[in-house]
């Protein structure tokens, strides 16, 4: 049967301002760690990346062409106070306020990120959020955004939490490039739970309009085989990386299952686990105001006990294969033989989408509504004569959209789903060849080209229908044959 998507469903796109911007020197901006950190790893920068700062009514033109009725950017915290705290930077404010009355006017809606990896640099190098004064300053950045933009509907407060504790302290790919330091890791995760609390309140109690909630990337977690470690592994793994975070988000406090978990990680590695009681009162005060959670999804993890030394190798490159995640005390991420998974080593397993909502449903009732605001698939575009033939790409959207109905059908509310990305952009630890986009970006000229992809995503957001072909395909198919 064929599967549906509600009629009043957002098919969005998602960006992140540290990825698309470029002008990372420009309009008044203030530092990140990153400009510094790629600069010294001398792969790539994030400069002009796909230069959204001044290509943007491109990019938005191209969306409302292309039926994507609403998108996902994010503020970058520097343009606005460029030492993070501090003197406002007017040109930055601007900025933003030019960009979200152009997709007002195209009739796309904007969801907007406050934070997207991209602390300041002042407030970063002074600890980022494991430095509690970060957390305060964070806090009245985002009072100053919902009192500057009144025309935002929708706000997130972070984007991604626990990859933010692990890539700074776990895999070292983003700054500070520290790894193996799991107290850092756990210290992080409660401090960013607390400071979406703390952002959440001032929202609800300031009584500003719209919408605020939180983006977590959630891989669902799988043990590799049926025996009791390997059963215990998947239970650790997902309590550090799902289970702490929907808690901290929903129910106010860690249950008492994540704290057994933390518990049992922190003896195996010489953890202290010490969460200052305050904390939970904020914590309890935001659980039930929240009006949605947003999910990251793009893979699950089949999980093997291991109590070696962590060793952990990060495929940044795109060399299938290469990849290895062990942790001490928590386990062993493999691959499952017949899985299919991509060039970057992302298992294509959709059922983990489908088990993930469901559980949400069940353990956290109140998370009123979900909007899947990154899903989509890492590929090595191939550009010939303008064209993109990106069918691996449609073909995973369209196995995950698979699972996003019957979540739906079974009863979970998920109001949109936002495509990573909307147009090609540059990623964290893989640089430029790791595209993800509707529209393909060359950076050289700045120009884009609609992939295959957007026309497909076209036509499921004009029939609701998810099907493998539409008919806004034809012509650009028919190109295909003729050059064969
Ligand atoms: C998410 C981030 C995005 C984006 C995406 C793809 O974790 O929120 O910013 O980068 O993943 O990841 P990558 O670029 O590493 O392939």
């Amino acid at each position: 049967m064929m599967k549906t998507l509600p009629e009043d469903f957002i098919f969005g796109g998602a960006t992140a301002a540290y990825q698309c911007e470029g002008a990372t020197r420009a309009g008044g901006k203030g530092p990140v760690a990153w400009d510094e950190f790629l600069e010294k790893q001398g792969r790539f920068t994030a400069d002009p990346a796909s230069d959204f700062y001044h290509q943007y009514p491109v990019d938005l033109e191209l969306s409302r062409q292309f039926g994507v009725n609403g998108i996902r950017l994010s503020i970058a915290w520097s343009r606005i106070f460029p030492k993070g705290t501090g003197e406002v930077n007017q040109e930055g404010v601007q900025y933003y306020h030019d960009v979200l009355a152009l997709a007002k006017e195209k009739g796309i809606q904007v969801f907007v990120t406050l934070h997207h990896f991209d602390t300041p640099k002042e407030l970063f190098d002074k600890g980022d959020f494991l430095n509690r004064e970060t957390i305060d300053a964070f806090v009245e950045y985002a009072r100053f955004c919902f009192e500057e933009f009144g025309e935002v509907e929708y706000w997130s407060t972070f984007n991604e939490i626990y990859p933010i504790a692990t890539n700074q302290y776990l895999n070292g790919t983003f700054p500070p490039g520290i790894s193996y330091d799991l107290q850092k890791v756990i210290d992080c995760l409660h401090n960013m739970l607390y400071a979406h609390a703390r952002v959440v309140n001032v929202f609800k109690d300031g009584g500003y309009r719209g919408q605020i909630g939180v983006v977590h990337s959630l891989e669902t977690k799988y043990p590799a085989t049926t025996s009791d470690e390997d059963v215990h592994a998947a239970f650790l793994d997902d309590a550090l990386s799902i289970r702490m975070l929907l808690d901290g988000t929903f129910k106010g406090r860690y249950s008492a299952e994540t704290m057994r978990a933390l518990h049992e990680i922190a003896a195996e590695n010489g953890l202290t686990i010490d969460f200052p009681e305050a904390d939970f009162e904020e914590m309890e005060k935001a659980k039930d105001r929240n009006d949605y959670l947003g999910i990251n999804h793009y893979q699950s993890h089949f999980v093997k006990a291991y109590h070696g030394e962590s060793r952990i190798h990060h495929n940044g490159t795109g060399d299938k294969g290469t990849s290895s995640y062990a942790v001490k005390g928590i386990g062993e991420r493999i691959y499952k033989e017949g899985l299919p998974r991509t060039d970057w080593d992302w298992l294509i397993y959709p059922k983990g989408l489908y088990d993930l909502l469901m559980r949400i449903k069940e353990d956290y009732p109140n998370y009123h509504a979900i909007y899947i605001t990154e899903n989509g698939m890492g590929y090595k575009d191939t550009f010939e004569d303008g064209k993109i033939f990106d069918e691996p790409r449609i073909d995973y959207v369209k196995q995950y959209m698979e699972a996003l109905a019957d979540a739906i059908a079974d009863g979970v509310n998920v109001k949109g789903y936002f495509l990573w990305s909307l147009m090609d952009v540059f990623s964290w630890s893989n640089g430029y060849n790791k595209r993800y986009g509707l529209f393909y970006v060359d950076y050289d000229s700045q120009k884009r080209y609609p992939k295959l992809s957007a026309y497909w995503f076209k036509g499921l957001a004009r029939t609701k229908e998810i099907k493998e072909k539409y008919e806004e395909e034809e012509s650009y198919r028919q190109d295909k044959k003729v050059e064969e």
